[in-house]
């Protein structure tokens, strides 16, 4: 179809053209102390969108006495119904500014206009839908056998209090509503970091969680950078717990740094999960589901189907098949809204996926699609299928996060356990996808797979009901449903005695 850019919108334009955008700390947008700021680009040409405050460790000092100042004060007056219908009212204002958040997550990250419309977007607001109803509905419970009669005993699930949370770039609001939905609905108070290639839409929504009517200091919403004001939430004295989306690596780094007041720890962080498509599979499906599972968001999801296990019987067929459809994906700037496929969020990730491009090549895989960085202003990189891969390639070990599949032919017949294996063997253990049309075959396989998510002909399917995290060292903790509200909770044991 022809190209037709969105038109902006004029609430867009407002948020920036209104010069660098300020921190959020107790209910005041102010300047960092140390008055530096930093750009953040649009990628689909590199160039400046606008500049924000940069966050440091004096910054995340003043956030956590707002959110102490709020927890001892106005919060904790709050009663949970009252917390559930201003979460409610945050996701009713959201919707009134749907298409304002859309276009400042398309703008910052990249990603297609019509995935933040009808993916990130929608998925933000029922989120917190979701956790308002939780909010009236976490309690403890009474233990009244076993004890002996002279002792009543109960339990009470209180909120960890200020909670430390950073977030990624990849899904910057919806990442911001998993985070602070099951947090606020438990009562705690927030420290949120972006991440520094995506700090607006977070702080458009900081102004929403103000008219909403929270009280000054629940939540507050820092732009910054890992190595300083994510390292001073980690190693903050204060901050009770910390919830961490992002690299492995960096996950271990916040593991080690955490440990400083033993601050709980939640960490959601890479994958190279497995799609097994079996010859019995619904190829109708299965086609578009491989290739969403791994060009949604442009690949940069941390559970993107990279590693694509398709049975050599089929494997010829349907890779020919998969590449005549990823030829015709329409690649461009996020705000066209005929664009599929946007750019990469930045440069370093331009870099980086690049850097597996020739890898791969280097190391013998055949790029039957793809294969090259565009030579045009952005960050743009192709839809990439590698074939003839083996398993000891570093494109099939390591998480690259961007387009490119490496696609691995398997021969089980009745058997399964050689593909599992095989998917088993990654360090990570998100999660995995199956294709088939055999319900057993499907349940032994999810079964047996080391992973956190397992998608039965589907892929990328997301709920605010359903728990998503990681096995290995993809992490540990649960977000959605009511998994997270142990992650925002601790648990008194009250004895009376009646005797
Ligand atoms: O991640 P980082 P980057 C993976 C993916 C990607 C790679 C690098 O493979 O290619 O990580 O991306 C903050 N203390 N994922 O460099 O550095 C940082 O400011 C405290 C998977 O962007 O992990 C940002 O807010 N915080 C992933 C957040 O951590 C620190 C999503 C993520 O950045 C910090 C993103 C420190 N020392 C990348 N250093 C997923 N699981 O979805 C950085 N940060």
């Amino acid at each position: 179809p022809e190209s037709t850019t969105a038109q902006l919108d004029p609430r867009v334009q407002a948020f920036l053209n209104s010069g660098p955008k300020r921190l959020f700390i107790g209910g005041q947008y102010v300047e960092s102390i140390s008055g530096r700021t930093f750009a953040t680009k649009d990628p689909s040409t590199g160039e400046v969108l606008t500049y924000v405050f940069e966050a440091d460790k004096e910054d995340v000092d003043r956030a956590v006495e707002a959110a102490e100042k709020a927890l001892q004060g106005p919060w904790a007056k709050v009663t949970p119904s009252e917390r559930g219908k201003l979460i409610w009212k945050l996701a009713d204002l959201m919707e009134e500014h749907a298409e304002a958040l859309a276009q400042l997550d398309t703008l910052d990250n990249g990603k297609p206009i019509r995935e933040t419309r009808n993916a990130d977007v929608p998925l933000a607001i029922d989120h917190f839908r979701y956790y308002a109803g939780w909010a009236t509905k976490v309690h403890g419970e009474v233990i009244d056998n076993s004890v002996g009669s002279h002792m009543f005993t109960y339990t009470r699930r209180e909120p960890v209090g200020v909670v430390g949370q950073i977030i990624p770039w990849n899904f910057p609001l919806l990442m911001a509503a998993w985070k602070l939905g099951a947090a606020l609905a438990t009562g705690n108070v927030v420290v949120l970091k972006t991440a520094e290639q995506t700090p607006l839409s977070a702080l458009y929504l900081s102004e929403l969680i103000q008219e909403a009517g929270f009280p000054d200091g629940v939540v507050n919403i820092l732009s910054g950078f890992g190595p300083t004001a994510g390292g001073a939430i980690v190693q903050h004295p204060r901050i009770r717990k910390v919830a961490f989306t992002g690299s492995t690596e960096v996950g271990k780094l916040i593991m080690q740094q955490a440990a400083g007041n033993l601050k709980r720890v939640s960490l959601e962080l890479g994958g190279k999960s497995p799609n097994i498509v079996f010859p019995d599979a619904d190829f109708s499906k299965a086609i578009p589901g491989a290739l969403l599972g791994i060009f949604f968001n442009q690949g940069q999801v941390c559970c993107a189907g990279s590693r694509l296990f398709v049975h050599k019987k089929v494997y010829d067929n349907f890779l020919a098949d998969m590449c005549s459809y990823a030829g015709k994906i329409k690649q461009g700037p996020g705000l066209d809204e005929t664009t599929e496929i946007g750019p990469l969020v930045s440069d370093e990730q331009f870099d980086r996926v690049s850097y597996y491009l020739n890898k791969g090549r280097e190391e013998g895989a055949n790029p039957i699609l793809g294969g090259q960085p565009l030579d045009r202003p952005g960050y743009f990189v192709p839809p990439t299928i590698f074939a003839d891969v083996r398993d000891d390639m570093t494109i099939v070990k390591e998480e690259i996060f961007g387009p490119v599949v490496a696609a691995l032919p398997f021969d089980d017949e009745e058997q399964i356990a050689d593909v599992i294996r095989r998917a088993n063997t990654s360090e990570y253990g998100l999660a995995a996808g199956v294709w088939t049309t055999d319900a057993r075959k499907a349940h032994r396989v999810a079964h047996e797979l080391e992973v956190g998510t397992v998608w039965v002909n589907c892929y990328n399917v997301f709920d605010a009901a359903v728990p998503f995290g990681g096995y290995k060292q993809s992490g540990f903790g649960r977000e959605m449903g009511n998994y997270a509200l142990e992650l925002y909770t601790q648990v008194k044991a009250i004895w009376m005695n009646l005797g």
